[in-house]
């Protein structure tokens, strides 16, 4: 198993229950690697300083919300170079056409339109990479990654075909709930670390205050019902992330706040989140201020990683023709 998430701003709501959560509840039953996405991050412009100590934070975040680095591989991805060369490899076997076709890439494009350049557009292989390189047979993601997952399987159905039985085919793992949760000021638009409106988006490290009043700041609808539907997308929002707080399904959080206002109902969201957040921030304070604890998880993390990924790159060099020497 495979995922990563970028050290590219305060992690939201959205990359723990699209993500993170996910990989605690398979870290037991896989062989798991993940990585925090320093070379994607760099794909947008990103300050130096801040870029390292997010690395660190994210390591830290990782452990507090249950990673047990015995069980998986929690490293840097910059430190195993092999995601680069298997990148430069893959890169040969894509074409242009379907990278312009990404709707990240179209995105990331229009908000970012005086910086589109090659690694933006590149992205989707450097994932691919990512993931072949452990030969993953799963990679939890939230929906917005579900694409990139898509095209990680054609890349490595390519390279089989090509070169011989050498990938295995990779499918994304995405939960009933969690895996899409909105912007709180426009529940059209996903919410993401890197928006511009703070109070867009329920950052892991908001304090109960803050989550509270961002969810009784939340666009909803002229409507005083609270019920799941296409057409309120806001509430929609809202009660898709109850019942990833919660832990129940849609219709049992439905249930829970039938008849109730919606003042009421934003507050209740608010809480349980506050509820499940706080343990989580005592201990990624904790375990952020042990520096030497978090190199050293980090360094065996990435030679672990490294071990792994040399085997794959190795063979996929040999296929391919690359000169090893004897
Ligand atoms: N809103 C979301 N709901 C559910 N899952 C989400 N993920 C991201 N946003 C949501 C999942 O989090 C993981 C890590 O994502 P990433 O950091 O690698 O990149 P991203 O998908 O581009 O996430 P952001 O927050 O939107 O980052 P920026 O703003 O930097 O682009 C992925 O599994 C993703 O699906």
């Amino acid at each position: 198993m495979y995922s990563a998430v970028q050290p590219s701003g305060n992690l939201t709501i959205g990359n723990y229950t699209g993500s993170i959560r996910n990989w605690v509840a398979f870290q037991n039953d896989y062989d798991c690697y993940f990585a925090i996405a320093n070379m994607h991050a760099i794909t947008v412009r990103q300050e130096p300083a801040q870029l390292r100590s997010r690395t660190l934070e994210l390591a830290a975040w990782y452990l507090a919300c249950g990673l047990d680095a015995d069980k998986c591989a929690l490293y840097v991805q910059s430190q195993v170079p092999q995601h680069a060369e298997l990148t430069w490899v893959l890169n040969s076997l894509t074409y242009v056409g379907e990278m312009q076709r990404m709707t990240q890439f179209k995105d990331k494009c229009a908000r970012h339109a005086d910086n589109i350049n090659m690694g933006l557009m590149d992205y989707p292989v450097l994932m691919a990479a990512d993931i072949l390189l452990y030969l993953a047979d799963y990679v939890p993601v939230g929906v917005d990654q579900k694409q990139h997952v898509e095209i990680a399987r054609d890349i490595a159905l390519r390279f089989n075909n090509r070169y011989s039985e050498t990938f295995r085919i990779p499918e994304p793992l995405i939960l009933k709930t969690g895996a899409k949760i909105m912007s709180l000021q426009d529940p059209s638009k996903k919410m993401s670390k890197s928006d511009e409106n703070p109070n867009a988006c329920v950052f892991l490290a908001d304090d109960r205050d803050t989550v509270i009043r961002k969810f009784r700041r939340a666009v909803t609808d002229s409507d005083n019902r609270v019920v799941f539907s296409e057409e309120k997308q806001g509430i929609s929002n809202l009660l898709g992330i109850y019942a990833a707080f919660a832990g129940v399904g849609i219709e049992e959080a439905e249930k829970t706040f039938a008849g109730v206002g919606y003042g009421e109902f934003k507050t209740a969201v608010g809480e349980t989140v506050a509820d499940v957040l706080a343990p989580i921030q005592a201990e990624q304070k904790r375990i952020l201020a042990d520096k030497d604890y978090l190199n050293g998880i980090l360094k065996s993390g990435a030679e672990r990683a490294y071990k792994a990924a040399r085997k794959t790159l190795s063979k996929v060099y040999r296929k391919v023709g690359f000169f090893q020497g004897d």
